[in-house]
């Protein structure tokens, strides 16, 4: 048994996750954590919300709460939303915590005795009507490269040339829209990448055959063009105040609290139930631990980066990422999901129009692994309708029906495996086994293409066997293969179950059973398993597994959440 440890990148705790968000990292890791369970592995899940930072600042301001009132708010609507898609994170908590303030303090504690933090003074844009030094993108005015008159001080959206603020054109606060902005000198510490550039190198340099070809070249392009000192703190009230003479009045980084909160919401777990829980076990000198990190790609810099550095310039045995999936995007209808300009469809909503599975089955389907993927409701239809109602869920119902009508409800005996049964299995073995490699090396698309090819095998027995003819003459034969078949219901649902829990649970209820039961899928033997629903078991027919998505609702659904086509 091997112990794997899997975050999944933090939400921003301002706004809600929709579809782009919950396959970019939430999805695959809730994936991969119960593939690897369901091996036998010890896993930890670890996610939670990312609280500081100017925007829930800002978003509270906006909706009038306090900051804090305001984060637990929205925390628990992105905790109710991911319990709705049936994510399972062994916790999920919340980098405001005292736990990773403490964390946080160690960490930058142990970096200023190494001597990787240094003083520096510098100019940010200070608006006097907000009483607030402004943070670069909460800046906007006009580009002085495009002329487009909304760019933000950090980037002009328009041409993408990264600006300084002061470039700006005719500036205003994105706060207030005052234009009473002045130039101030403010006192700033940072860390001195460039100094732990050759321990991070060295490290990185250890990774290349493990991770991803765009994270580690993303990593080596950071490296080659040479790392810069990063400011690690900010004056804004909301977050964690430094822990440092002089700087009292500042707060550390979003960016520097943020991946310590793994660490921290680590701690939060612990301190839930003390006695069998221990953090170290996973963080500090745990070298029996596998450690795979999900992220949207825009995020693999600072998990290869500016994160690992951070980790060891403290010195101290952490627990570093191993293996690290970058996301492309989902877009919506290849454009933006937007909550204001309603366009496209947002966690919470979705489960109201459709069970979590539909989702799960089409976003992991369809997963950003390459380049980006694009969501459209009739595209969501015609997989819905094929591959689940049709393929899965059309066996399943089609396989107890006739059971239950020709043979009653209990699983048929007589009748021995013939060469059929046999080349089913073999057929079966392989697919099961690419199943199985393509899950555990993270390329999910590749697994999916294995599980629809499973559910195919089975469509393909049963039409060649045609039970439904056979009885006719051979009692016998017929039942042997819907046996089969009623054996190959249980296989789906072993398999399926990574991605469709709740489907996969359904599918076993009807034969009596239950994942907590199943068999582990290391050494998955489809011979004996197709065997192990034995005679006599008692069964029940059930409803359809997925209703058929009609072209009336596509039509509804797009009206509601808005489209193009
Ligand atoms: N909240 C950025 C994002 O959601 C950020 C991730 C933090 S992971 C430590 O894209
Ligand atoms: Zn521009």
């Amino acid at each position: 048994m091997s112990k794997i440890l899997i975050t999944s990148a933090l939400p921003y705790v301002n706004g809600v996750p929709h579809l782009g968000h919950m396959v970019g990292c939430l999805l695959p890791s809730d994936v991969y954590a119960r593939f690897h369970r369901m091996l036998g592995n010890e896993v930890l899940y670890i996610c939670g919300t990312d609280e500081h930072g100017t925007p829930s600042e800002v978003g509270a301001a906006k909706e009038g709460m306090d900051i804090g009132e305001y984060c637990t708010k929205y925390h628990n609507r992105h905790r109710q939303a991911y319990k709705d898609f049936n994510l399972s994170f062994d916790f999920f908590g919340r980098t405001s915590s005292r736990e990773n303030q403490e964390m946080t303090y160690h960490i930058f504690e142990q970096l200023d005795k190494n001597g990787f933090i240094e003083e520096k003074t510098i100019k940010q844009i200070f608006s006097v009507d907000d009483n607030r030094f402004l943070p670069d993108r909460y800046v906007t005015g006009t580009c002085p490269h495009c002329g487009y008159d909304k760019a933000r001080g950090d980037q002009c959206e328009n041409c993408t040339k990264v600006l300084e603020p002061t470039d700006l054109i005719n500036p205003r606060s994105t706060i207030s829209g005052s234009t009473n902005l002045e130039v101030r000198e403010t006192k700033h510490l940072f860390l001195k990448l460039p100094q732990l550039e050759q321990k991070l190198a060295a490290w990185v340099k250890t990774k290349e055959p493990f991770w991803p070809d765009i994270a580690y070249s993303i990593a080596q392009k950071w490296l080659k063009e040479g790392l810069q000192e990063r400011c690690i703190t900010r004056d804004l009230k909301w977050g964690f105040p430094v822990n440092k003479a002089g700087f009292e009045d500042k707060v550390f980084y979003v960016w520097f609290d943020a991946p310590i909160g793994y660490i921290g919401i680590t701690r939060q777990w612990e301190a839930e139930n003390p006695a069998d829980r221990n953090w170290k076990d996973w963080w500090l000198d745990a070298k029996d631990v596998r450690y795979v990190e999900f992220m949207g790609k825009d995020n693999v810099p600072f998990h290869s980066i500016s994160f690992p550095a951070t980790l060891l310039g403290t010195g101290e045995a952490w627990t570093m990422v191993d293996y690290l999936k970058g996301m492309s995007y989902l877009t919506y209808e290849g454009g933006k999901f937007s909550k204001s300009e309603k366009r496209g469809i947002f966690a919470e909503d979705a489960v109201t129009e459709f069970p979590a599975d539909y989702w799960r089955y089409w976003l992991m389907s369809n997963a950003p692994e390459g380049s980006d993927t694009s969501f459209g409701f009739d595209l969501f239809a015609s997989v819905i309708n094929k591959d689940l109602n049709g393929v899965l869920g059309n066996f399943v119902s089609r396989v107890l029906k006739m059971t239950a009508s020709k043979l009653g409800e209990t699983v048929p005996a007589g009748g021995e495996w013939t060469s059929m049964e046999n080349d089913l299995a073999a057929n079966l073995q392989k697919h099961v086994d690419d199943y199985i490699k393509y899950m555990d090396e993270l390329e999910f698309r590749k697994a999916m293409n294995e599980l629809r090819a499973i559910w195919v095998e089975g469509n393909n027995y049963i039409t060649a066997a045609e039970p439904w003819t056979v009885i006719k003459t051979d009692e016998a034969r017929a039942s042997c293969i819907l046996r089969t078949c009623i054996n190959l219901i249980r296989l789906f649902a072993v398999m399926s179950a990574p991605i469709m829990p709740q489907t996969s649970e359904n599918m076993l209820q009807r034969l009596g059973l239950s994942l907590k039961n199943m068999p582990s899928l290391s050494g998955f033997d489809v011979k004996s398993q197709l065997q192990a629903v034995v005679a006599g078991t008692p069964f029940s027919v059930g409803e359809l597994l997925f209703e058929r998505i009609t072209p009336e609702k596509v039509e509804e659904l797009k009206q509601k959440y808005g489209s193009n086509s």
